[in-house]
């Protein structure tokens, strides 16, 4: 069977044109690849059909609904094809219909109840990182445990520490429950907050379309190249602040590399002191971090995993900085 690794080989890459992502549109069930059928299939991943952008999430946050004093959010998990690259149809697993996942995001000390109901046809949970009792951990086995087809459940715990953190299902097998989308942000800001800045959520991912356990596309918040195809926009001068997390299965490291600029470091965004200034950082599976740089010049700044396969492969991006 054909692998990525030795598939890449075989593919003159164009300087300049969109790269091996598209050519490796293998049918997500034939279970083999035909490269040549695919190479060539340029064009762009329409939102309204996938039913999310990336350019909308890259920015939304959701802060929940606050009733009586406990902060509330309901999370559906369900199956949903998505578009991961131009013409590359991804059966995926969903929560609220979106992968990543919504972007949770509440304050330190916060009571926090989430209703989690499973409209797939699989078991589900949601494990969530943070400090919680056993009970509320998300796992098969503890507390509610897995939560079967049609069946719901409440999580409730307090937000704690501040720090950026994340969600995922842990049913099994782990990997293909997190790698099929069931993954997603959980910021909880420090009870004095931060400075003011143009906030970006970045959940790096990766999907594994032929089933071979490893990934044929890579990308930020799920769309190979949108940010290439369609920059992030940015002010000069002004403070961007880079919630970067870590979903990619099968893979042990991804990177985030930007260009010409350097940023702040806060790893797990659980101190307000960063440790580095820095232009690149790894991230293993479920790390994340908080980054902060203002941009000096004005242009078009380009951002990427320094895994350069990766890159090839969808996970590039440009800053336009005005
Ligand atoms: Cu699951």
């Amino acid at each position: 069977m054909l692998s990525r690794r030795n598939f890449l080989c075989r593919i003159p890459l164009v300087a300049g044109a969109l790269p091996a992502a598209q050519a490796i549109a293998a049918e997500p069930h034939d279970g083999h690849m035909d490269p040549a059928a695919h190479v060539g299939a340029m064009g762009t991943v329409d939102p309204a059909a996938n039913g999310f952008d990336p350019h909308a999430i890259v920015r939304d946050f959701d802060e929940g609904v606050m009733r009586g004093g406990v902060r509330e959010w309901e999370l559906v998990a369900d199956e949903k094809e998505i578009e991961v690259a131009p013409g590359v149809k991804y059966a995926a697993w969903a929560y609220n219909g979106r992968v990543p996942g919504p972007t949770l995001r509440a304050r330190e000390g916060d009571r926090l109840r989430i209703r989690f109901v499973n409209a797939a046809d699989h078991p589900h949970t949601i494990h969530f990182h943070g400090i919680h009792t056993a009970r509320m951990d998300g796992v098969p086995g503890v507390g509610a445990g897995n939560i079967e087809p049609g069946q719901e459940t409440v999580y409730e715990f307090d937000a704690e520490p501040f720090g950026l953190h994340l969600y995922h299902c842990h049913s099994i097998p782990l990997a293909d429950h997190i790698a099929k989308g069931l993954y997603g942000a959980f910021v909880i800001d420090p009870k004095q907050g931060r400075p003011e800045a143009d906030e970006l959520i970045m959940v790096m991912n990766g999907f594994d379309t032929n089933f071979d356990r490893s990934n044929e596309v890579y990308a930020v918040n799920t769309v190979a190249f949108a940010y290439q195809q369609q920059p992030i926009r940015v002010k000069r001068d002004e403070l961007v602040r880079i919630y970067l997390v870590n979903a990619l299965e099968f893979d042990l490291v991804n990177s985030f590399h930007v260009h010409a600029n350097f940023f702040h470091y806060f790893p797990t965004g659980t101190s307000l002191e960063p440790t580095e200034l820095t232009d690149t950082v790894i991230q293993g599976q479920g790390q994340r971090g908080i980054l902060e740089l203002r941009f000096p010049y004005e242009g078009k700044y380009m951002f990427h995993a320094h895994v350069s396969e990766f890159a090839e492969l969808g996970w590039m991006g440009f800053f336009e900085v005005v």
